[in-house]
């Protein structure tokens, strides 16, 4: 059983969300999902505009998602990855880098984001109507 993790907002759920997923449920057999909680989102200087419950239960709905846990800091990985037993960790290619000191514990690959498409954008759009 190959297990993949990947952590993240997913706010205003969008298709490059998506395709994320999809590309990260065929590399495995099992995809884990760490929904960052609206605490930690504080922390990542980010306002969602939907909260972590709501979020989580998008998230949870889509067909590649096997499992949502709470993304509650930086610092869970390393225990999430052993909890789980993790095979990769994987994300969008906007993280390249960031997270190689993972290595020591299980593969990590950073995906191509999907262009012209954000949360941000999506927010800017509409508050321009
Ligand atoms: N993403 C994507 N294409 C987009 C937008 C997002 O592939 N057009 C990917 C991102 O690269 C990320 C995932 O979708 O892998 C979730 O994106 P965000 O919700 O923006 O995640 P972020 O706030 O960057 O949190 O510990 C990791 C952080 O929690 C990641």
């Amino acid at each position: 059983m190959k297990i993949i993790i990947t952590y993240g907002t997913f706010d205003l759920f969008h298709v490059g969300h998506v395709r994320l997923l999809k590309r990260l449920k065929s590399l495995g057999d099992k995809l884990i999902v760490g929904v960052s909680t609206d605490e930690f989102n504080a922390r990542k200087g980010k306002v969602a505009f939907y909260n972590y419950h709501d979020r989580a239960e998008i998230v949870s709905s889509c067909q590649y998602v096997d499992k949502v846990i709470p993304e509650e800091g930086w610092e869970q990985k390393v225990s999430d990855i052993k909890e789980y037993g993790v095979s990769v960790f994987a994300i969008g290619d906007d993280w390249e880098g960031k997270f190689d000191e993972l290595k020591d514990c299980c593969n990590v690959v950073y995906l191509k984001r999907t262009e012209n498409i954000s949360s941000s954008l999506i927010k800017s759009t509409l508050s321009s109507f």
